[in-house]
């Protein structure tokens, strides 16, 4: 068994940043969600709102009828995948498990909706934790930490644990995530990914999310000397290189949006690294 998972991204949004409007048709979501489960995906992370840089906030009835009848649509297909609904507000949190979801993506960690600690302890669910300075709207104008960014995050996602265990979470049901470009320049995404081991001592597992990222399109420009940063559909070489150096320092899921290339690269590196070289 690898010791890691992967969790396949469909987005059922007009505007996700690599894949806005690919998957709205609860068929062509359903599609997808069957290959990134045939690729080896673990879980599948259905989300209703965009979380991209300047995306606009989005109405709950409307996420509920983006996500819901795809979550009931996958469930009842029997792909034998674990389903996660990312989502800030708890009244789509709550339609989300009862058709079927697992895991709670909550990219505010609990912040953004005081009725979500609640849904997710009453439920029984896991739910990953992530961190993010600012939000969505603004969370890209020169973000700004007052000292080590890696020490910040850590004592962030300590706290949110904290708060979710007091709130009646049980502690192994609770995923931890540095929010890879969530109110992040490059250099502090570089710091989290490289120091990433620095996070596992808060004794959870750790999700990461680099998958087709803007600073992934920034360094791959560098590499081919170009000045525009990549576009979204040329970040794999990053997204792989990135992946592979989480893994090594200790995370154990992996959100993405190509699940079969990532899962080839993880393999190789588990190998490489001793721990399932068959
Ligand atoms: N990144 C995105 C959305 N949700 N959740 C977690 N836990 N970690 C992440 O890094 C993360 C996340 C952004 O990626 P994507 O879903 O592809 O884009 P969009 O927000 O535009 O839908």
């Amino acid at each position: 068994m690898a010791p890691y998972t992967l969790m396949g991204i469909l987005n059922v949004t007009p505007d996700s940043f690599s894949d806005g409007g690919r998957f709205l048709e609860p068929r062509d979501a359903l599609e997808q969600a069957a290959l990134l489960a045939g690729e080896g995906a673990g879980i599948l992370d259905v989300g209703g709102e965009s979380t991209r840089p300047g995306a606009e906030p989005v109405r709950a009835d409307e996420e509920l009828r983006r996500t819901v009848p795809v979550l009931e649509a996958v469930a009842q297909a029997g792909l034998g995948v674990g389903l996660s609904i990312d989502t800030t507000k708890a009244v789509v949190a709550q339609a989300a498990i009862e058709a079927g979801a697992g895991l709670v993506n909550d990219v505010s960690a609990l912040r953004a909706d005081p009725e979500m600690a609640s849904v997710v302890a009453s439920s029984g669910v896991e739910c990953c934790l992530m961190h993010m300075l600012g939000e969505p709207r603004t969370m890209q104008l020169e973000p700004r930490y007052e000292g080590d960014v890696v020490d910040e995050v850590k004592a962030f996602l300590d706290e949110r644990l904290r708060f979710a265990v007091a709130a009646g979470i049980t502690e192994e049901r609770i995923i931890l995530d540095p929010g890879i470009g969530f109110g992040k320049t490059l250099a502090h995404n570089l710091a989290l990914l490289d120091r990433l081991d620095e996070l596992c001592s808060l004794g959870r597992p750790i999700m990461v999310g680099t998958s087709r990222k803007r600073f992934l399109g920034v360094l791959g420009a560098r590499a081919h000397g170009l000045s525009e940063p990549l576009e979204a559909g040329r970040r794999l070489p990053g997204t792989l290189a990135t992946s592979v150096l989480a893994l090594e320092r200790g995370a154990s899921i992996f959100r993405v949006h190509e699940v079969a290339p990532v899962a080839e690269a993880l393999a190789v590196a588990t190998a490489t690294l001793g721990g399932d070289g068959g």
